[in-house]
Order: C-alpha cells, then sequence, then structure tokens
C-alpha cells in the first residue's frame, strides 16, 4: 500500500507531544528519501521544547492552515495516523475532514483498544514503548540503508525518551534500548537531544512549577493519590505556554507512597485531565469510566465540562470509588 502510494499525509493527534511530533517529522523524512510527497499536519500548537526538532515548512498546524491541509488531504493517496487510536483524538475541526475523506488510513500508534472501522491497516501494539519505536520498526521494514539519518534517529530518540519517562516506565523494554543503540549507531548523540528538550525550560515554566508543588499538590494518603489542579487564571499569572505542564502530573508519583497521580488544568471552561500511576493499577479504565479518556494502563488522559470545583469534587469521589475497594 505504502509502495505505490506517491502522496502521504501523515496526520497526529492533538496538543501533540514529543513522540507525536518526532514520529511524524521521523516518518516524513524517511518517506521522502523513498521519493513520497509527505505533508504533516499537526491539529493545533506543540510545545516549544520541540522547536529545535521542526524546521521551517515542515508541518501545517490545522487549526491556522485548515485550508492548505484539506487540499494536502485532497491530493493524498494515504493517510498515517501516528500515536492516536481514535479520529477523536485530532480534535473537532480536523475529525470532521478526516471522516469526510475515505482515503484509506494506515495507523501506527500503542494506545489501547483502536477504533478499527477508521483505518484499513497498521502498526498497532500496546506493547511498544512509543509510537516512534513503532516508527523505527515501520522504517527498517522497507530494508533500505540510509532511510534515518542523524536528523531523523533523534526525532525518533525523542518520542521514545519523552513517552518512557526517561526510560523508566514499564513499557520499556530491552527492545526499547537496543532501538535506542541502532540510533546511536547511526549518529545519534543523546545528551544534545536530551538538553534540547529537558534543558531549554523558560523560567515562567519552573516558577510555575515551584507554585504547583508548593501551594497545589494535595494528597490523599489512605487512597495513595494525590492530585494537582489549575484554574485558567494561574495558568495565565505564570504566562503558560503549551507543553509548560508537561511531565508536571509525575512528581506527586516520586513521593513515598503515592501510586496515582493526575494534573486537572481548565482551559476554555473544560477541564483537561492526565492520570499517571504505579504498577498494576489502571488509570485506563479509570480515566473511561469517569471522565471519557483512555491511553495506557499507568498513563490516561481524559476531560471534563462541569467546571474546575465540580471536577476536583467528581474526582475525588470517584478516585474514593475505584481506587479505594
Ligand atoms: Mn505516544
Amino acid at each position: 500500500m505504502v509502495h505505490e502510494a506517491k502522496h502521504l499525509l501523515i496526520s497526529t493527534h492533538k496538543s501533540p507531544d514529543g513522540d507525536a511530533i518526532g514520529s511524524s517529522l521521523a516518518l516524513k523524512q524517511a518517506l521522502e528519501k523513498l521519493g513520497k510527497t509527505v505533508t504533516v499536519v499537526v491539529p493545533d500548537a506543540f510545545p516549544s521544547f520541540l522547536n529545535w526538532m521542526v524546521y521551517k515548512g515542515d508541518l501545517l498546524q490545522f487549526d491556522q492552515q485548515s485550508e492548505a491541509a484539506k487540499e494536502a488531504l485532497k491530493n493524498a493517496d494515504l493517510v498515517f495516523s501516528l500515536d492516536y487510536n481514535t479520529l477523536s483524538r485530532v480534535g473537532k475541526g480536523f475529525e470532521e475532514v478526516l471522516r469526510a475523506d475515505n482515503t484509506p488510513k494506515l495507523i501506527i500508534d500503542h494506545h489501547r483498544e483502536p477504533e478499527e472501522e477508521a483505518f484499513v491497516a497498521g502498526l498497532h501494539d500496546i506493547e511498544a514503548s512509543s509510537t516512534c519505536q513503532l516508527v523505527y520498526d515501520f522504517i527498517q521494514s522497507f530494508d533500505q540503508k540510509g532511510l534515518i539519518d542523524k536528523r531523523t534517529a533523534a526525532c525518533i530518540y525523542s518520542g521514545i525518551v519523552t513517552d518512557t519517562g526517561s526510560f523508566r516506565f514499564r513499557s520499556t523494554t530491552a527492545k526499547t534500548h537496543r532501538v535506542v543503540a541502532d540510533l546511536m549507531d547511526l549518529g545519534l548523540v543523546t545528551g544534545e537531544v536530551y538538553n534540547e528538550i529537558f534543558d531549554t525550560n523558560s523560567l515562567d515554566r519552573i516558577k510555575l512549577l515551584g507554585y504547583v508543588l508548593d501551594k497545589k499538590l494535595t494528597v490523599f494518603p489512605e487512597l495513595e493519590l494525590a492530585h494537582i489542579t489549575l484554574s485558567e487564571q494561574e495558568l495565565k499569572d505564570f504566562n503558560y505556554k503549551s507543553g509548560d505542564t508537561e511531565g508536571v502530573v509525575n512528581y506527586p508519583l516520586s513521593i513515598e507512597g503515592i501510586n496515582v497521580s493526575c494534573i486537572m488544568k481548565e482551559s476554555g471552561g473544560i477541564i483537561r485531565m492526565s492520570f499517571r500511576s504505579k504498577g498494576d493499577i489502571d488509570v485506563n479504565l479509570f480515566a473511561r469510566k469517569y471522565f471519557s479518556g483512555g491511553g495506557h494502563l499507568n498513563a490516561a488522559g481524559g476531560m471534563s465540562e462541569l467546571g474546575l470545583e465540580d471536577t476536583i469534587a467528581k474526582f475525588e469521589a470517584s478516585a474514593k470509588e475505584y481506587f479505594g475497594a
């Protein structure tokens, strides 16, 4: 299917993260080496810690360039869906356009329970550390030398290092490390990429983190659970930019005896939630059951339209019910 296609469109999820952008750009770079025309469409802005990865003209942002994105879709022989398992993850506007279009969609993803009807084929493995790791396998399947250069290797590594919490989540396997070793053989300098991603914080972001940990962290020792909440106004006070709270949800998990963490963030009247857990505790099911979300066993997302205070109350009650048992 990929061999015959000439014009390809790569799509990824809303609020694209390191894995979404890294996998999209890595796949684009490799496919272009195979002589394909490739357009990457992302639903909205990506965090600034990924600026170094994205060159001018690399991607279209649907919320600002929807006409160009629609044009690219019209010309596409094949659509790639990277790092998302259901079309609703690309956001309303882009979802409508993708659903109305009947270009075959090929999924490369590691989230649970994909919307099977939406995709014709793909590479789907919930055990994979990241979509970047799957994209690496996908590129290797062409069995052609030179498809992964130093820059492509850096893109793939970025998704792996961010999605595995720097190789500490249980999705990190021997295979994950083997892929990174291969990437190093291809020119990847891990320290350089790590520095670009993790050591380029703004002062506002570090101050927001300090404020959150000091004032906004609530711990429920008996439930082995903690949550962080942020109102729109608080985010504004710290000049919040997309990506500034990335990873903040992991801090409570570093407290001894805390096994579940949640961050609730208000934005445009909607509360976006991220859940993290340790061991066998399933936040994917929890997010599905109570907050119209899902994801992975130890990392999931959800949302609520109840307003911040009622969402906090609902979270505390449902956590008691679900995790208390
Ligand atoms: Mn991912």
